[in-house]
């Protein structure tokens, strides 16, 4: 057995149940074979067995009250995974689901996509199963309370910086940002990013995992002699990275004519009408059926997977994680896709991802493509420490030319390593040669 398999098959004994991590470590150590090849000194100070280890894991009670008085228990946790780079960064996901397993798969891939950015931040992830749907405005500010009654030891500027992620924007942030400061009793800007623009948050925060996927994906089709223009994609989701990414590509010509929630999608061949999904989800946090209400012309279908048979040139899965299992990705390459860009983290299974490399579709691997949201973030925590603001344009642009500079490693690393054109290996290989390397300097720890 090879020394990556072995330490594979280590987690998967190690983090029994854990499946979405043990899928997330087995994806990037496939790809770091060649890696190992070249530098087998890093098995003589077991650099892969650290990697793959959290440096510390915290579960904590999170006790509310709801509006009528009765007690809720949720769970909070935050995986603080590799600050080799720089301290810990990465969101908080409150969603039904999250689990430990869930948590350690973003906190793991937060390392490598943080790597990417080329700016100091190491990885990190955090949440609750708490689930906001449906509940009153006071309802998430106790719970939001209570969540950060406990964080706030575990977090700070220099330290662990969180943000949003499913389930947690800027109304959220707020809450958590107010209850830290009560606790503290100082203005510490940068001890969380996605901040209101009112108090310390960031121009371009809010578009830019987004704009950032757009932006990736429009240099990865430029490589291979295309561009938007024309081209009719297909997004999943309704939330802060889907509703950016559909603005971008619209402004770049593209045709986005379907979204969806986790209940059902929209199908509007005229081309979504994103004023009406920013108004339903941003602001009314409604449901995406109510679109066809609005917009007579396009229809409604129950249940979200569907979305992806409707023939597309782009699709960008931007909801969660497994959204594109290989059925999916055998009915999408049917309709001749030509390229998918991963807005959400590890949207495909690895079995779509496989297939989609085989049969030569583009594919814009998620620690690459979403790195626009978390980059942005720690350009939120640059202008904290400088106490000072940049214009939209001024972030915009940096954002740009980070998701250029990504894209360009992602490729040059492809080439290196003998996979020119997998932009999935090439984005494990440029994350991962720039964490190795902080690890081995800093000794054993
Ligand atoms: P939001 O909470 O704003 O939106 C999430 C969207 O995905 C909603 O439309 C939601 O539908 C849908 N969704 C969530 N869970 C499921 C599910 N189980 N099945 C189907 N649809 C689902 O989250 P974000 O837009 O911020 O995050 C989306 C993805 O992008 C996540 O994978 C996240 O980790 C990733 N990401 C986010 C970044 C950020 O800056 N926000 C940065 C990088 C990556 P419904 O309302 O019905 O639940
Ligand atoms: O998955 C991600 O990169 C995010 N949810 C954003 C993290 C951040 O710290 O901005």
């Amino acid at each position: 057995m090879s020394y990556l398999q072995e330490v594979l098959e280590e987690v998967k004994k190690r983090n029994p149940g854990e499946i979405e991590f043990h899928q997330a470590v087995e994806e990037v150590l496939i790809s770091l074979a060649p890696v190992i090849e070249k530098h087998p000194e890093y098995k003589n100070i077991a650099l892969i067995e650290r990697f793959v280890e959290p440096e510390r894991v915290v579960m904590f009670r999170v006790p509310w009250l709801d509006d009528q008085g009765k007690v809720h228990v949720n769970r909070g946790f935050r995986v603080q995974f590799n600050s080799a780079i720089g301290p810990y960064k990465g969101g908080l996901r409150f969603h039904p689901s999250v689990y430990l397993g869930i948590i350690k798969f973003l906190g793991f891939e937060q390392i490598l996509k943080n790597s990417l950015t080329g700016l100091p931040i190491g990885g990190g992830k955090g949440g609750s199963d708490f689930d906001p749907k449906g509940k009153t405005d006071t309802e998430v500010m106790k719970f939001c309370q209570s969540f950060m009654n406990e964080l706030y030891r575990h977090i700070g500027q220099d330290l662990d910086v969180p943000a949003g992620d499913i389930g947690v924007g800027a109304r959220e942030v707020g809450y958590l940002f107010g209850q830290y400061k009560k606790i503290k009793n100082q203005h510490e800007a940068g001890v969380l990013t996605g901040k209101g623009l009112a108090y310390g948050g960031s121009l371009a925060r809010k578009e830019a995992t987004g704009f950032g996927l757009i932006y990736f994906v429009r240099e990865m089709l430029a490589a291979h002699g295309m561009d938007y223009k024309d081209k009719t994609v297909v997004i999943s989701g309704a939330g802060n990275v889907a509703i950016y990414a559909c603005q971008k590509a619209q402004e770049y010509g593209a045709k986005v004519i379907a979204m969806c929630d986790s209940s059902g999608y929209i199908l509007d061949e005229e081309g979504i009408k994103l004023d009406t999904v920013k108004q339903l989800k941003e602001v009314e946090r409604k449901r995406i059926k109510e679109y066809v209400n609005i917009h007579t012309n396009a229809k409604y279908f129950e249940g979200q997977q569907g979305i992806w048979t409707i023939p597309c040139d782009i699709a960008l899965p931007c909801a969660t994680q497994n959204d594109i299992q290989l059925e999916n990705a055998k009915k999408l390459v049917e309709n001749r896709v030509k390229a998918i860009g991963e807005g959400a983290n590890m949207p495909c299974t690895n079995e779509a991802v496989e297939y989609f490399l085989e049969n030569n579709v583009l594919l814009a691997p998620a620690k690459a493509a979403n790195a626009g949201g978390v980059a942005t973030s720690a350009l939120e925590m640059s202008q904290n420490s400088m106490r000072l603001h940049w214009s939209f344009e001024e972030v915009n642009e940096k954002l740009d030319h980070i998701m250029v500079n990504i894209f360009k490693a992602s490729q040059s690393a492809a080439k290196e390593y003998g996979m020119p054109g997998n932009y999935v290996a090439g984005a494990n290989i440029a994350g991962f040669l720039k964490v190795a390397d902080a690890m081995m300097s800093q000794g054993i720890v």
